[in-house]
């Protein structure tokens, strides 16, 4: 084994942390130096790597074998004392964070663009984990971004490709290097949380069960506990291998993405529980016989039921929601008298609040939702949370959500998104609004007249830190609401994201989109939306 090598190399401009990790096309990752320059940024990120643990894995796509012989190198070059890989190089975000908590690791990486496609013409990504096995924080990330603007060299040993296809031990110079089996202490913490035994007894009655792993990571998870464990019919799991490119589709979990699915449930011979997972497992579509829940409805539900399972009978602490999911949540909060925080976009902001014991349930309307088990958003955890409840309440998904309704009133909720715009129209547009903030209140708007018009500014109630400029906020007369941002996750141009709410207390059962008519009429008056974008609709309503 040859000594560590310095290879020169020079920063690489757009090497910056977004919502959630560095996410580039793979052609991108692929050219010189681009992937080894972020690594090294995130051992300087993580005060150095020499010494330390790392677990390392990702969702099976495209590169990333590639990228893990890499990393595993690099960190051997830096002296790492451990890296903890996941079999074949998979492991699904939320596994991953388990080990890192399991394991005493200092830090993880994950390789995964979520729910983006992937494929050498698709997209890439590399999330960095800290030590409490959650999301780099902000300041991390800064950390991380400033280090790929000064870099000179990076530290790498030259070996053969190690074996990752067996668990086991083996060394790099002077790392070990220990490949484990991705699913078994995942499945174990599953069974730790939920009530296993009523949720095998009825799928042994004939409840019905659909799990769409969407060619990514999940699949193995899902056969191993839905099937395996808990006695799912054969089959139940649905594209269950991982693929290189995900089998040509985007691992997205929604109606649109996972449409399929999404009509399985409105046709004959329905399941009686239909879900999906993303590229890395941590995102959840949950659907039921005749009926799509919308994943701010799903974290209110859930909080209203978590008690229900063995996990969480002890009641909840608190909840969060990020600022743009609708405020069904709160309402639960609320009733029940719980504390109940609103976050910036992206799952590291709940990380404090979980460490801290203030929260205990977190989701976010971007198909997210998660416990205090892990400081992740877990995809597999709310099918079997969701499941969890139907078996201790008998009712059908449709019951458990027009109850819901019945009982807090219905949040009207949906999101439109317009992809790959010109950045710089779509940053004037957020701008022009920002600048026009001052003066909105008490403005009419279409057909409703704004109340509070704010650029959403968050202070950590657990460490102090603040973040800025984090999604503009306008809430009409009768309590409707809009927020706009920009996504922190695209590769290509940028995502505009609105946001759309209107809250009705009783159960009309009207379709979303109708229901939110007048906030969609709101927004354009106040944006010009579809002058400024040229676009008529959005490319993607979930
Ligand atoms: C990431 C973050 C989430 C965020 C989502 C969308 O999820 O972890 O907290 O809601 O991106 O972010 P944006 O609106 O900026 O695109 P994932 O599953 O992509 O890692």
């Amino acid at each position: 084994m040859s000594a560590p090598i310095r290879v020169a190399t020079r920063p690489i401009p757009g090497q910056k942390p977004g919502t959630s990790g560095l996410r580039a096309k793979t052609r991108v990752f692929m050219q010189p130096h681009y992937l080894e320059n972020f690594v090294e940024a995130v051992w300087a990120g993580l005060g150095g790597i020499a010494g330390k643990t790392l677990v390392l894995g990702g969702d099976g796509r495209y590169f990333n074998d590639r990228a893990a012989q890499v990393i595993m190198r690099m960190a051997a070059a830096s002296g790492a004392s451990r890296v903890i890989v996941g079999q074949n190089g998979l492991l699904s975000t939320p596994a991953a964070s388990h080990l890192i908590r399991t394991r005493g690791a200092d830090g993880g990486v994950i390789l995964s663009a979520s729910h983006n496609p992937g494929g050498k013409d698709g997209d890439l990504g590399v999330k960095v984990n800290i030590s409490n096995g959650g999301p780099a924080p902000e300041a991390v990330t800064a950390r991380i971004h400033a280090a790929t603007q000064a870099l000179e060299q990076y530290l790498i040993v030259e070996s053969q490709d190690l074996d990752l296809a067996r668990p086991g031990r083996q060394r790099l110079a002077e790392t070990v290097i220990e490949v484990v089996d991705p699913v078994a202490d995942y499945a174990d913490l599953m069974e730790r949380l939920f009530d296993f035994s009523a949720m095998r007894a009825l799928i042994a009655d004939g409840f019905s069960l659909r799990f769409d792993a969407m060619h990514a990571v999940t699949g193995p998870y899902a056969i191993e506990i839905l099937e395996r464990r808990l006695g799912a019919e054969p089959g139940s799991v649905i594209n269950a291998v991982p693929l290189s490119d995900f089998g040509g589709g985007h691992p997205d979990p929604n109606p649109i993405w996972a449409k399929a699915l999404h009509d399985a449930v409105f046709a004959p011979q329905a399941p009686d529980l239909a879900a999906a997972s993303d590229g890395d497992g941590d995102r959840n579509m949950i659907l039921g016989r005749g009926i799509y829940v919308s994943p701010s409805d799903s974290l209110a539900v859930l909080a209203a039921h978590a008690h229900l399972a063995p996990g969480y009978a002890g009641g909840l602490a608190g909840v969060a929601r990020s600022m743009p999911t609708s405020t069904a949540v709160d309402r639960v909060a609320a009733a029940r008298g719980l504390p109940c925080y609103a976050t910036p976009t992206g799952w590291k902001y709940f990380g404090n609040l979980l460490d801290a014991g203030r929260v205990t349930l977190c989701g976010e309307e971007s198909f997210g939702t998660g416990s205090d088990h892990v400081p992740e958003k877990d995809g597999l955890w709310a099918v079997l949370m969701w499941l969890n409840i139907l078996a201790a309440t008998g009712k059908s998904v449709a019951a458990i959500l027009h109850d819901h309704w019945a009982e807090f009133g219905r949040t009207y909720y949906s999101r439109h998104d317009y992809e790959a715009l010109d950045a710089d129209v779509a940053q004037a547009l957020i701008e022009d609004l920002r600048s026009s903030l001052p003066g909105l209140a008490g403005d009419d708007a279409g057909p409703l007249r704004v109340s509070r018009a704010e650029d959403f500014a968050y202070t950590d109630p657990v460490d102090g830190s603040s973040s800025t400029g984090q999604g503009i906020e306008i809430t009409f007369e009768g309590g409707a609401r809009a927020v706009l941002r920009l996504s922190g996750t695209g590769t290509e141009g940028a995502t505009l994201r609105l946001y759309l709410e209107r809250y009705s207390p009783d159960d009309p059962s009207l379709d979303p989109q109708a229901a939110l008519t007048p906030v969609i009429t709101a927004v354009e008056a106040l944006t010009g939306l579809t002058c400024r974008t040229g676009r008529t609709a959005a490319d993607v309503i979930t």
